[in-house]
C-alpha cells in the first residue's frame, strides 16, 4: 500500500535496522524502543491488523509470523531470560501503524499488565 509506512520499509523506501528477513516477513528494530530488545515483526504483504487476518490464509499467516517472532527472540538471545510478543489492534490498544505487527520485547523485567 503506497501510503503505508511499514509497506515503505518493506520496499526499502524508508531505512530500518532489519534483523531477520524472509519472503513473507521482516523483523526490524522499533524506532521508539521500550526495552533493550524491541523488534517489530511484520508480514511483507499489507494486512492492517490481526483482526483482518481471516480464514485459512489468515491462520497460516499468523502462525508463520508468531514462529518468525519466536525465532527472532532466539536469535536475540532472549530464550533463557524470557520475552514478550504483543500486537496492538485498533484505537483503544494504541495501534499507531495500520500494518499488522508483533512487538518482540525483552532484555529487561517486563511488568504485567501492560498499561
Ligand atoms: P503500535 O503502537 O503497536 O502501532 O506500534 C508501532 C510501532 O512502530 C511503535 O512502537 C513505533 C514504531 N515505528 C513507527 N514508525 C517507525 C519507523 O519509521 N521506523 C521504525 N523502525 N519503527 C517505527
Amino acid at each position: 500500500m503506497a501510503d503505508c509506512l511499514f509497506c515503505r520499509i518493506v520496499a526499502g523506501e524508508i531505512p530500518a535496522t532489519i534483523v531477520k528477513r524472509s519472503d513473507e516477513a521482516i523483523a526490524f528494530r522499533d524506532i521508539d524502543a521500550r526495552a533493550p530488545a524491541h523488534v517489530l515483526v511484520i508480514p511483507t504483504e499489507h494486512v492492517a491488523a490481526v483482526r483482518d487476518a481471516r480464514g485459512a490464509e489468515g491462520e497460516r499467516l499468523l502462525g508463520m509470523l508468531l514462529r518468525f517472532a519466536a525465532e527472532v527472540a532466539t536469535e536475540l538471545g532472549l530464550d533463557s531470560a524470557g520475552y514478550r510478543i504483543v500486537t496492538n489492534t485498533g484505537k483503544d490498544a494504541g495501534q499507531s501503524v495500520d500494518h499488522l505487527h508483533f512487538h518482540v520485547l525483552g532484555g529487561r523485567k517486563l511488568t504485567w499488565p501492560p498499561g
